[in-house]
């Protein structure tokens, strides 16, 4: 939730200015400067939930509640608060497989979510998608795709779309690392910069597609893969949440300003195996690697420990935000678990195009066909 639209207010926690006698301020609230108390509280809140929200999935899927594939965003949670919480309600996010919390952060509810990891009928995909196909247009998600380097394309159309409607918002098209060697990410990149389209792509970086390391399958680094089309390529440590808010604050003001497509490579890590069925560890990155990177590199351990020490943050109010948090998690558990399954019958919706009276698709701008006017394409035959 972007910062102007957090209920909290913008009291200023006084770091702002030099705090300490000597004129300087003390080392951990440097990196705080500019941010509220209650913001940074909020910042921590977004990345409590997001973190118990995965280890809640990871226990439901543990124990047979959820099935089918279901990728944990542990260690990554920096980038769902820091980049899509300096966004507008209306702009646009669109994303791979990975996309639990950034479904929550662009404003799905964890209910809503967690029911779909379920495959209920109250998930925010019907309980169609699952895991990898969360979707809500009316909080601007868009998905959800589950094919590597599949969603840039679409971001790419999302953006031309807020073009041709004169709208100002602006599109986030998520990526993980691997997906930079699709061919859709250039020829994606390729239209956006001819067209200078409202649209920031971020890679997660987080050093493996799978068990490959990137440096494996790349010749060069990931900064210079955009520079052949002439967009920007910038680098932010997305472990440090304060860090990414505000440079994704200013980026996306200047992309809605016209400054055209960007290309930003955020550092992180993936804390749990590639997806539930895969190791932490083992063949291709060692458990001292994960171990370090979990001791050192935690983007919420990082921001509780840096207001902990700047005297932003006591014990008691972070077993309150966490208890919070926890709470949230459990509540989306439950209500997922006395959800229904889709109806059976329903089975074929949204998988026909609908016809409007006049035997067109909706295309034409003509109303939509009155209730009851289901038809298919192909003329019926539900086998066909
Ligand atoms: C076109 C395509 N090729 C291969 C796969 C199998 N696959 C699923 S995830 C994955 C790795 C993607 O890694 P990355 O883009 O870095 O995202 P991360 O899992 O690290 O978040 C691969 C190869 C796929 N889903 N789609
Ligand atoms: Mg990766």
């Amino acid at each position: 939730m972007a910062r102007a639209n957090r209920e909290m207010g913008a009291a200023v926690a006084g770091i702002e200015g030099p705090e300490a006698a000597n004129g300087r301020e003390p080392a951990a609230a440097a990196g705080l400067r500019g941010f509220s108390r209650e913001e940074l509280h909020g910042l921590l809140a977004d990345m409590l939930l997001y973190r118990r929200f995965e280890e809640k999935a990871e226990e439901a899927y543990a124990i047979g509640r959820i099935g089918g594939f279901c990728h944990l965003h542990i260690g990554q949670e920096g980038l769902a608060a820091g980049a899509i919480g300096p966004l507008r309600g209306d702009d646009l996010v669109i994303t791979a497989y990975r996309e639990h919390t950034q479904a929550i952060a662009k404003g799905i509810a964890p209910r809503a979510v967690m029911a779909e990891l379920y495959g209920r009928a109250t998930g925010c995909s019907g309980g169609r998608g699952g895991s990898m196909h969360l979707f809500d247009t009316t909080v601007g998600f868009y998905g959800g795709h589950g094919i590597v380097g599949g969603q840039i394309p679409l971001g790419a159309g999302l953006a031309w779309a807020i073009r041709y409607r004169g709208g100002d918002q602006i599109c986030i098209c998520f990526m993980g690392d691997a997906a930079v060697n699709q061919g859709a990410f250039l020829e994606s990149l390729n239209m956006s910069a001819v067209w200078r389209l409202p649209v920031i792509y971020v890679v997660e970086n987080n050093g493996y597609g799978m068990g490959t390391a990137f440096a494996r399958v790349s010749a060069t680094e990931m900064e210079a893969r955009s520079g052949a089309y002439g967009i920007p390529a910038h680098t932010v440590d997305g472990q440090d949440v304060l860090e990414t808010y505000r440079f994704f604050e200013e980026l996306a003001g200047r992309v809605r300003g016209g400054a055209g497509p960007q290309f930003v490579n955020a550092i992180t890590y993936r804390f749990r195996g590639h997806s539930m069925s895969d190791p932490v560890s083992g063949t291709y990155r060692s458990r001292e690697e994960v171990e370090s990177q979990v001791e050192e590199r935690d983007p919420v351990a990082i921001l509780r420990e840096r207001l902990m020490e700047a005297g932003l943050l006591t014990r008691g109010e972070l077993e309150a935000l966490d208890a919070e948090a926890r709470a949230a998690c459990e509540d989306a558990a439950e209500f997922a678990d006395a959800s229904p399954l889709p109806d059976p019958a329903t089975l074929y919706d949204h998988v026909y195009a609908e016809i409007n009276p006049h035997g067109r698709l909706f295309l034409d701008g003509r109303p939509g066909a009155p209730t009851g006017g289901r038809a298919r394409v192909d003329g019926g035959g539900r086998h066909g």
